[in-house]
């Protein structure tokens, strides 16, 4: 009896000590480009993945409930767009836009709640990603409307390797004090086979995922040490979903260049 109850004790304690250490939950927007100039490809391929972008871990992503594109002062649904799809095995979407005209397009997605049974709670993470179009700024700094979002103060786009990057933190259009952000960075090597662009190494678990806070009026920064795409995850407490606890996250995701 002894022995078992000290054997659940370890189990316990390894479970408990994996999730501790485990890699924090993105939802994603990934772009097959940034930035388009003149003469290049103006369709673009868009993925949306949950992930441990780290560890390069993807979950099942259900249908999300909003998916869209602001551009101009302007939001478009783009929802009935997207087409299934697998990343790592697991459920994704996919869709591919036309960028017409210059200026900022500001996609969001509004995902599902997502069941996560390890930490017994339901997490839905409102997620930003900007791609330009001819370098003429719009419609970055503008707010998408979510419950909760992060509104950059720095430009998300042509930014070079180790710039800072800025953001204010809001729910329900109202800065959090102090939230707390996750900041990941998207080990494409892990995802594409790439060579390159790989980390494989950590000194240990606790460089997986940078934890940041933001001041008193909801404000973060946060300098991005590597060229690549990087997440940044504002968690906060949301509203109950089926008398569970619910995680909402504002989710932020912009790319680094080195200087050659
Ligand atoms: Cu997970």
């Amino acid at each position: 009896m002894r022995r078992i109850s000290s054997i659940l004790l370890l189990s316990l304690i390894l479970v408990l000590g994996v999730t501790v250490a485990a890699s924090a939950h993105f939802q994603m927007i990934l772009p097959s480009d940034d930035v388009v100039m003149q003469g290049e490809e103006r369709e673009i391929d868009l993925d949306l993945v949950f992930t441990h972008p780290m560890a390069g871990h993807t979950m099942d992503m259900e249908k999300p409930a909003k998916f869209g594109v602001l551009h101009k002062g302007t939001k478009k649904s783009l929802v009935d767009t997207l087409e299934p799809s697998k990343i790592k095995g697991r459920d994704a979407f996919e869709t591919s836009y036309r960028l017409r005209g210059f200026g900022d397009f500001v996609f969001y997605v509004e995902p599902e709640p997502y069941w996560e049974s390890a930490d017994g709670v339901y997490i839905t993470q409102c997620t930003k990603m900007v791609v330009n179009s001819m370098g003429v700024a719009s419609d970055w700094g503008k707010e998408v409307g979510m419950k909760a979002e992060i509104v950059p103060l720095t430009r998300p786009y042509g930014l070079w390797t180790n710039n800072v990057f800025t953001g204010v933190v809001k729910k329900n259009g109202k800065p959090v004090p102090y939230a707390e952000i996750e900041v990941e960075y998207f080990n494409e090597g892990k995802f594409s086979k790439l060579a390159g662009n790989e980390v494989t190494e950590l000194p240990n678990e606790t460089f997986t995922t940078q934890v940041i806070k933001a001041d008193k009026n909801g404000v973060f920064t946060y300098a991005m040490p590597k060229s690549g795409w990087w997440g940044f995850a504002a968690l906060m407490e949301g509203e109950p979903v089926n008398g569970k606890s619910h995680e909402i996250g504002a989710v932020m995701w912009v790319k680094t260049h080195d200087m050659k």
